[in-house]
């Protein structure tokens, strides 16, 4: 199995390049992001609560996200490999993804990191929630939240990470299919 997190920064480009990597690798993309905007717009108890936090930049809770996660593990036992998009965004979801995947006998493989400037993000963000109008997106405010949160809570997890020797830095400002390319190039350097 080939296990991919793909992380970094709000509006590093996770979505947009997940979708290029699961189509080449054949992998299942699981983005907790795109699960918790799915419980959202189906309505869901759970989808009212995280969308309260995410519409003020901040995390939702540990446990909402790991118990999406394995549920997803669980009913997906025959697949090729994941690449987890916006997950472990804490240390202790790093932790729990480990030991799930652990279970399984396949751990993560490597993990990509997009490095990006926080001017450009902001620029990238409000420019989607222009044209999409996702409400996260559509306040400067919300957006330094949501970046203070990663730096405060999320970029910890890189270290969790090095200290597997499993961490590669990508720069993700340029053309999105070289920094795709580049992409490529660390996930076949470390499949092998
Ligand atoms: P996400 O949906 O994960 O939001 P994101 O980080 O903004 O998305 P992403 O980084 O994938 O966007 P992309 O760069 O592709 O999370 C939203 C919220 O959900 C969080 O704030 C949190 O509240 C909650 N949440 C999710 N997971 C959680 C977890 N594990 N634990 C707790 N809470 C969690 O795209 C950004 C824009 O940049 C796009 O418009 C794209 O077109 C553009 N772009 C991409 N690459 C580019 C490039 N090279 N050049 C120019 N523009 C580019």
């Amino acid at each position: 199995m080939l296990n991919i997190v793909l992380f970094g920064p709000p509006g590093a480009g996770k979505g947009t390049q997940s979708q290029r990597l699961v189509e080449r690798y054949g992998l299942i993309h699981l983005s907790t992001g795109d699960l918790l905007r799915a419980e959202i717009a189906a309505g869901s108890v759970l989808g009212l609560e995280a969308k309260k936090l995410m519409d003020q930049g901040v995390l939702v809770p540990d446990s909402v996200v790991i118990g999406m996660i394995e549920s997803r593990l669980l009913t997906q036992q025959d697949a090729r490999g994941f690449i987890f998009d916006g997950f472990p965004r804490t240390i202790a979801q790093a932790e729990a993804l480990d030991t799930l995947l652990n279970t399984h006998g396949a751990p993560v493989r490597c993990m990509l990191s997009l490095v990006v400037s926080e001017p450009e993000l902001v620029a990238r963000l409000l420019k989607r929630g222009a044209d999409s109008g996702r409400a996260d997106d559509s306040d400067e405010s919300v957006i330094r939240t949501r970046v203070q949160e990663y730096e405060r809570k999320t970029a910890p997890v890189a270290g969790h990470y090095h200290k597997q020797n499993k961490l590669r830095e990508v720069n993700g400002v340029g053309a999105i299919e070289e920094i795709f390319q580049a992409l490529c190039r660390e996930v076949d350097g470390c499949a092998v």
